[in-house]
């Protein structure tokens, strides 16, 4: 692979180019002087009590270190990353409790500026959590569903509904036997931090059980309630065209960038920058007219059912500044340097934060309430207005942007399989047993500066396709392989391997579907359980062909995602050193232990083309396990076997289909 020096982007190099002549500093300059410490990088250091902090290095630290009070190097690593999956899990399960306060607040009525756009997901919704919906008023199912998600944080016994009443049988059965079906999201966040407290639990098998219980409760919690209620709020995506990079900026307008996380306040700002008042304000401020565009996982939420444009992902949001172009760019919760505010004041741009949970030295606040969500979004929108006239030439102008198609929902990738009537993922599962299809691969996670920034994404991205495996991304993966021209159906004529390129072909899809944000990796999950109830494949998440790989990961919300996905059955792949590379015991309770009780792994592999070659080696077992043919590139359908819908009730999972050829697709 190409070594590029800071950015596997194109532009994005030329802006660090344009910083660097202009002596002004990235993350990407931080990143080389602030060398990780390589204690607390493998998990070796201890500070949850002030008799340290300890650290427990040696040549047989394993063996011999402790810290002060005895804890063991196992110890210590797997609570250090039990904290980690449970900060990871409060993130995005705090952002789903306001989205569930939200629908509450909707369906009581409590607020004005928004509805409910999607009824038809939320009957799905309301069937799935056993919610009577037939013959009554919207706002009253509406209500129950609300309900329902809302006990979900706060619940002391019993189960996430999802977890139970979502997950295939198989699946959580394995969760019953092992103890990790999660309570209530916020129980089993606190219950890690009790933990993991000075002198409580110990054992480091009980503790990263109890991370993969936490983990579950933000996987079929806490991010699958937010994208449900997202969806049934602003609209189930489907596929949509829009552009990425820093060529989105205007010159001649306002340039207006939402970054963050939370959907609410850029949604209603999406439905106000449109509205001839607004566009008249910005006209007589001398713009023609307002350019709203995104950063990280709001952009890609805004993408998903606007097509508005993204400036890139985490490690963009310097450089968009340094284009000298953005006027305003409001930031909420998750993933927002500090860095920006200063960065801001050598420039005109304005640097909003509109959350009451997050504020920044050097930012203007201008907070975001549900209750008067338009008139923040006009104050914003207004503000960006104000700020265009004092726009000036300096900045590294850049034009180029890509264009891609996004907006994949496990809804639409069923109705893109067989229409309205017969939406189903038939041909998805017999494109697999036929090896058209080697296996899916989710490819998700942040963008690194410690790492040719987006250039792991591009390689595992191109590499992947090429060997026939559909890829599914989200968050700043999909802005990775957005920006880098991935995500068209070109890209599957021209890099794709020949059974993904005629199955892309055949349904006029990309080869890499762009699942929404890092909250939507959940429609990952929903999306091997639909394969699994669909049959032919296995009967649950675990043993199916599909792989999860972060390569840059650097968010604790990452690692709360990696370990829903193995304890939901998928082996998953981490680029960067282990954090908790420092105990052998700990990575293999994480590798092998976990492998064996489910089927999944939490692994970490810095080299890029081991990655690949471990991901492709997970695949294929999965194949050889559920008796698929051999995947060779290029053979398939040459034995056909038809099946009758008799034939095809017979299939067992892992009890045989060897020799099946045969696709519908
Ligand atoms: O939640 S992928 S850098 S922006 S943590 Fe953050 Fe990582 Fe991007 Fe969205 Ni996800």
């Amino acid at each position: 692979m190409d070594k590029p020096i800071k950015s596997a982007g194109e532009s994005a190099e030329e802006i660090i180019a344009w910083a660097k002549d202009h002596e002004m500093e990235t993350c990407f300059d931080r990143a080389e002087k602030q060398k990780p410490c390589p204690i607390g990088e493998s998990g070796a250091c201890c500070k949850v009590c002030h008799m340290g902090p300890c650290r427990l290095v040696g040549k047989n630290a394993e063996e011999e270190a402790t810290g002060v009070c005895g804890a063991t190097l196992s110890t210590v690593a797997a609570r250090n990353m039990l904290r980690m999956i449970a900060a990871g899990t409060a993130a995005h399960s705090d952002h789903a409790r306001d989205m569930a306060l939200t629908l509450l607040a909707v369906a009581n009525e409590e607020v004005s500026d928004f509805k409910i756009k999607d009824v038809k997901k939320l009957y799905r919704v309301a069937g799935i959590l056993e919610v009577e919906f037939e013959g009554r008023p919207v706002l009253d199912v509406a209500r129950d569903v609300a309900t329902l998600f809302v006990e979900d944080f706060g619940r002391q016994k019993g189960a996430i509904n999802y977890a139970i009443k979502r997950a295939p049988e198989k699946t959580r059965k394995r969760w019953e036997k092992w103890g990790i079906v999660p309570r209530g999201v916020d129980r089993e966040v606190v219950e890690a931090l009790h933990r993991t407290n000075i002198g409580v639990d110990h054992d480091p098998d009980h503790l990263l059980t109890h991370g993969l219980k936490v983990a579950l409760a933000d996987g079929w919690g806490g991010s699958m309630i937010s994208t449900d209620i997202t969806d049934i709020l602003f609209g189930t995506p489907a596929p949509v065209k829009a552009e990425a990079s820093f060529g989105i900026f205007k010159e001649d307008e306002v340039n207006l960038i939402v970054h963050g996380h939370e959907p609410t306040l850029a949604e209603v700002i999406v439905d106000t920058v449109g509205e001839p008042e607004m566009i008249e304000y910005a006209k007589s401020k001398g713009a023609k007219g307002i350019n709203l565009g995104g950063m990280c996982c709001t952009a890609n939420e805004i993408l998903m059912r606007h097509g508005i444009p993204t400036a890139g992902g985490f490690t963009n949001q310097e450089l968009g500044i340094m284009t000298g172009l953005i006027d305003v760019m409001t930031v909420d919760v998750q993933c927002i340097m500090p860095a920006i505010a200063t960065l801001s004041k050598k420039f005109h741009t304005k640097v909003i934060t509109t959350s009451e949970k997050a504020k920044m030295q050097g930012a203007e606040h201008i907070e975001y309430d549900e209750h008067r969500a338009k008139e923040v979004a006009i104050k914003i929108i207004k503000t960006a207005c104000d700020n265009f006239p004092n726009r000036t030439t300096k900045g590294s102008h850049i034009t180029k942007k890509s264009t891609l198609i996004g907006g994949f929902s496990e809804e639409y990738i069923a109705y893109m399989q067989g229409g309205k009537w017969r939406a189903s993922f038939r041909p998805l599962n017999d494109a697999i047993i036929a090896g058209r299809i080697r296996g899916v691969v989710g490819l998700a996670g942040c963008d690194n500066p410690r790492v040719p920034s987006t250039g792991i994404h591009k390689f595992i991205a191109t590499e992947l396709i090429k060997n026939d495996v559909l890829i599914v991304s989200t968050g700043c993966g999909s802005a990775a392989c957005g920006t880098a021209g991935y995500l068209t159906p070109e890209m599957a004529l021209e890099n794709a391997g020949p059974g993904l390129r005629e199955v892309c072909e055949a349904i006029g899809i990309p080869p890499i579907l762009h699942l929404g944000a890092c909250v939507d990796n959940s429609r990952i999950l929903t999306i091997v359980t639909a394969m699994a109830k669909e049959g032919g494949l296995s009967d649950e998440i675990a043993g199916m062909p599909a792989v999860g790989i972060a390569p840059e990961w650097m968010s604790e919300k990452a690692l709360a995602i990696g370990a829903y996905f193995a304890a939901s059955g998928v082996p998953c792949i981490f680029g960067g050193e282990s954090p908790v590379g420092a105990s052998e015991e700990v990575t293999k309770i994480m590798t092998d232990v976990w492998f064996e009780r489910f089927m999944g792994t939490l692994e970490f592999e810095p080299d890029p083309e081991k990655m690949l070659e471990r991901a492709l080696n997970y695949i294929d077992a999965a194949r050889e396990n559920l008796k698929l043919r051999k995947y060779e590139p290029g053979k398939f359908g040459t034995e056909r076997v038809l099946m009758d819908m008799a034939a095809r009730r017979e299939i067992t999972p892992h009890a045989g289909v060897g020799g099946i050829n045969e696709s519908e697709g």
